[in-house]
C-alpha cells in the first residue's frame, strides 16, 4: 500500500516537471518569437543559397554550415536583447536585410562566375562595373529574389506581433539576462562547431582561396566574415615601415643596369616568335624517360626533350598557394608571398612580368584554364600579370562526359584551345599564351578515365629449386605513385594531339613552346622507397638488409621534388640538356635573354650565365645548389658532390635567401614596383598621424 502510494507520488512529481518543463519551452517560444524567426529565416537563407549553387548530396547531408550558421546569427542576434523596446526589432531587421543581402549578391554572383563574391574585389572601381553587370544581368533570375521572401515573412511576423500586442517589451534586468543567455548559447554552438573541424578545413579557411570548399563547411556568412579580415588584412599590414622596405629594396637592386649588361649564345634566338606556354600540372621529373615493361610513361615529352631543350635540375618554388604561386614566380621572378598568398591577398599590387614586357614588344597576352576564373583569383591576378585576355572555364564547352577529375579533361581543354588559337593568331601578328593543364591533378583516382597504361614488373625469378619464371608483379598497380603514372601518361597524350593538332593548324611553325610542371604530386615519401625498393617476389619493400636495397631519405624525396621545363621549337633553333640546377624564378630572366627582354627586378637569374653557380631558394628558406642541399629548418644538408665545403658557404648562402625572400616579400606587401607606392604610402602616414 505504502509503496504504491509512493509510486503515485513520484508519477504526480514527474508529470508536474514535464508539465513545466513545456510550459517553460513553450514559454520560450512565445517569449522570443521575434529572435527564433530572425534566426530561422537567415539560417533558412544560407542554407538555401548552398542547395541552390552547389546542389550535390554531400551539400545536402552536410550539417557543419548549418551549425556555423547558427552561431553567427546567434552571436550577433543576442546584442538585439540590449536594445530598447522597437529598436530591437529594428536591430534584427538590420542584420536580417544584411545576411539577406550576402545571400541575394552571391547568388547571383555565383550564377556568373560559378563561385562566391569576395569585398577584395570590390575595391576594383572597374570590378564595380563588372559585378554591377553581372548582377544586373541576373536581377531577374528567381532564385536570386528567393531569399527576399523569408525576409518579407519577418517583417510580416513581426507587424503581426505588434498588432497582436504580442511584441514584449523586456525590463532592463531581463534584457540583460537574454544577452547573457542567447550570446552563451551562440558560444556553445560555436564551440561544437570549432572542435568538429578538420586541420585541412582550418587551413583552407586561412587561405581562403578555395571558396566553395569554405562555403560547403562554414556556410556563406563566416566565409563573408572570414573574406572581409582576409581583404583587409593585407592593406593594414602594408600601412607600417614602408620607408624602411623601400630603402632595403632600392639597396639590393642599386648595383643592377636599367639595361642587360651582356649577351650570350642565347641572346635574342627566339625573339619575334609567338609563345605557348604550357604549364602543366603535377608534372613531376620523376615521370620522365620512365618506362614500365619498355613503355614509357611520356612518350611525347620524352621526343620534345630531344629535340628542344630540356632543364633536367629544375625545381618549383611554390609555397601554400601551390598551383598560383608557380605562375606568380614563373611570371615575374618574384617569391611566393610569406603570408597569405599574392593571387588572393595582392593581386592589386603592380608587376613587372613576362606577358606586360611581351605587350611592350608588341604581343597579344592572354592565359587559358578551363577550371573556374575565381580558382586562386586567377580572374584578377591574370589581368595584374599583363595578360589581355584570360580564357576562363566560362569559355569552354564542359559537359559530364569530357570531366576527369577536377574538370574539362586536358584531351577536350587542349582540342577546344588550338580553335581559340586559330582565331588569336589570324587577329593578331604575334602573341604569347599561358596554358595551365587541369586532369593530372591529386588525388590520380579517375584511373577508368585515364586509358590503359600498365605499372606492373613483368620480369624473372629464381624459385627455390632453381628454375626460372617469368611473373608480373603488381609493382605500383593500385597504389597512390602508380595511380599517378597513368595519370601523367593521360596528361602526355593530351599533349601529343595538342602538339599534334598545332601542327596541322600551322601554328607551331613560328612558335616557341616552353613546357614545365607547375610542383611535385604530393605524394608521400613511402610511395617512392617502394618504387625504388620494390620486390617482385614478396609484392613488398626490400629488407633493410638486403644488399640491393637503396637508402631513400628526406633529401633524396626533396631532389625528387624535381620537375621538367623544356623549351622547344619545330625547327630545332635551340636544344640540347642542361644540368644547371635551376628554379621557377630562373625562367624570366632565361627567356627574357632569348626573346629579348629584361627586367632588373628578377630575382632569378639567366642559367647561361650563372651556370653552376646557381641557387634556387625555396619559400621556406631551404636552398639547393649544385654542391648541396640545405635543410634551413633543421640545420641540416647533403652534400651533392665529392667536395668539400667550408661553412662560410653555407653562411653566405643563407644570407643570401633570406635576404631574397625578404626583399621579394616586400616588394609585393608594400607594392614597390608601383611608381606611385611612395605618395600612396605618405597619404596613409598622414591620415594615421592625423588620426593620432
Ligand atoms: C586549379 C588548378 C590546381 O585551377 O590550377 O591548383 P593547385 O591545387 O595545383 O594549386
Ligand atoms: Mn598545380
Amino acid at each position: 500500500m505504502k509503496k504504491k502510494v509512493i509510486k503515485l507520488k513520484d508519477k504526480i512529481i514527474k508529470n508536474i516537471k514535464r508539465v513545466k518543463e513545456e510550459k517553460m519551452i513553450s514559454n520560450f517560444f512565445k517569449d522570443n518569437r521575434l529572435f527564433l524567426v530572425y534566426v530561422l529565416v537567415c539560417v533558412l537563407n544560407s542554407t538555401l543559397l548552398r542547395f541552390f549553387t552547389m546542389p550535390t548530396m554531400e551539400n545536402y547531408l552536410s550539417f557543419k554550415p548549418i551549425i556555423a550558421d547558427l552561431a553567427v546569427v546567434t552571436i550577433i542576434g543576442s546584442f538585439s536583447y540590449l536594445f530598447k523596446g522597437k529598436k530591437r526589432y529594428a536591430y534584427l531587421l538590420v542584420w536580417a536585410i544584411i545576411f539577406t543581402a550576402i545571400c541575394t549578391i552571391n547568388s547571383a554572383y555565383y550564377t556568373f562566375y560559378t563561385s562566391f563574391a569576395s569585398v577584395s574585389m570590390l575595391s576594383l572601381t572597374q570590378y564595380i562595373g563588372e559585378v554591377g553587370d553581372a548582377v544586373v544581368e541576373n536581377v531577374l533570375q528567381i532564385k536570386d529574389l528567393v531569399y527576399i521572401f523569408p525576409l518579407i515573412f519577418f517583417i510580416y511576423y513581426y507587424h503581426r506581433l505588434v498588432k497582436k500586442d504580442k511584441y514584449k517589451i523586456y525590463t532592463k534586468e531581463k534584457r540583460i539576462r537574454k544577452f547573457k543567455n542567447t550570446i552563451i548559447a551562440g558560444g556553445i554552438i560555436l564551440l561544437l562547431f570549432i572542435v568538429s573541424l578538420s586541420s585541412l578545413e582550418i587551413s583552407r579557411f586561412v587561405k581562403q582561396w578555395n571558396r566553395e570548399y569554405i562555403v560547403m563547411r562554414f556556410g556563406i556568412y563566416m566565409y563573408q566574415g572570414n573574406d572581409i579580415v582576409a581583404s583587409i588584412q593585407p592593406q593594414i599590414s602594408a600601412m607600417f615601415g614602408y620607408d624602411d622596405a623601400k630603402k632595403e629594396f632600392t639597396e639590393y637592386y642599386k648595383d643592377r643596369t636599367d639595361e642587360q649588361d651582356y649577351t650570350n649564345e642565347y641572346t635574342n634566338v627566339l625573339e619575334g616568335r609567338n609563345v605557348i606556354v604550357i604549364h602543366a600540372e603535377s608534372l613531376q621529373g620523376i615521370a620522365i624517360n620512365r618506362t614500365f615493361n619498355g613503355e614509357e610513361v611520356t612518350p611525347n615529352l620524352n621526343r620534345l626533350i630531344k629535340e628542344g631543350l630540356y632543364f633536367n635540375n629544375f625545381y618549383s618554388q611554390v609555397s601554400v598557394g601551390t598551383s598560383s604561386d608557380t605562375e606568380l614566380t614563373y611570371n615575374t621572378s618574384l617569391m611566393p608571398t610569406q603570408n597569405g598568398t599574392a593571387f588572393v591577398s595582392y593581386f592589386d599590387r603592380t608587376y613587372i612580368s613576362t606577358p606586360s614586357l611581351l605587350k611592350d614588344k608588341g604581343y597579344y597576352t592572354f592565359s587559358m584554364h578551363a577550371n573556374n576564373g575565381d580558382f586562386w583569383n586567377r580572374r584578377a591576378m591574370h589581368e595584374s600579370l599583363g595578360y589581355d585576355k584570360f580564357y576562363s572555364k566560362e569559355t569552354y564547352d564542359v559537359d559530364d562526359e569530357n570531366v576527369i577529375g577536377l574538370g574539362l579533361s586536358d584531351k577536350s581543354f587542349f582540342a577546344q584551345s588550338v580553335e581559340k588559337l586559330k582565331k588569336i593568331s589570324e587577329e593578331h601578328d604575334k602573341y604569347y599564351g599561358y596554358i595551365i593543364t587541369l586532369t593530372n591533378h591529386t588525388p590520380f583516382s579517375d584511373t577508368d578515365k585515364y586509358g590503359e597504361f600498365s605499372v606492373t614488373m613483368k620480369t624473372t625469378i629464381t624459385n627455390e629449386d632453381g628454375t626460372e619464371e617469368e611473373i608480373e608483379a603488381p609493382y605500383l598497380e593500385g597504389t597512390k605513385l602508380g595511380n599517378y603514372f597513368k595519370s601523367v601518361h593521360y596528361a602526355d597524350e593530351a599533349l601529343g594531339e595538342f602538339f599534334t593538332e598545332m601542327d596541322e593548324a600551322g601554328l607551331l611553325d613560328n612558335t616557341a613552346v616552353i613546357i614545365f610542371g607547375d610542383h611535385d604530386a604530393r605524394l608521400p615519401k613511402s610511395e617512392f622507397n617502394l618504387m625504388y625498393n620494390y620486390d617482385p617476389v614478396t609484392d613488398d619493400v626490400k629488407d633493410e638488409e638486403d644488399p640491393t636495397y637503396v637508402e631513400y631519405d628526406s633529401f633524396d624525396y626533396e631532389l625528387d621534388r624535381k620537375v621538367p621545363l623544356i623549351i622547344w621549337t619545330k625547327d630545332g633553333a635551340v636544344k640540347g640538356e642542361v644540368d644547371y640546377t635551376m628554379g621557377m624564378y630562373d625562367v624570366m630572366p632565361t627567356i627574357g635573354n632569348m626573346l629579348g627582354f629584361y627586367n632588373k627586378y628578377a630575382l632569378g637569374n639567366d642559367i647561361f650565365e650563372t651556370k653552376d653557380d646557381n641557387i634556387v631558394v625555396f619559400p621556406n628558406g631551404n636552398w639547393v645548389t649544385n654542391k648541396m642541399y640545405y635543410n634551413s629548418q633543421k640545420g641540416e644538408y647533403k652534400l651533392l658532390k665529392d667536395e668539400i665545403i667550408d661553412e662560410n658557404y653555407i653562411t653566405e648562402n643563407n644570407e643570401y635567401a633570406e635576404k631574397l625572400l625578404d626583399v621579394s616579400n616586400k616588394a609585393i606587401v608594400f607594392d614597390l614596383f608601383n611608381p606611385n607606392s611612395e605618395e600612396e604610402a605618405t597619404k596613409v602616414n598622414k591620415t594615421l598621424s592625423k588620426e593620432n
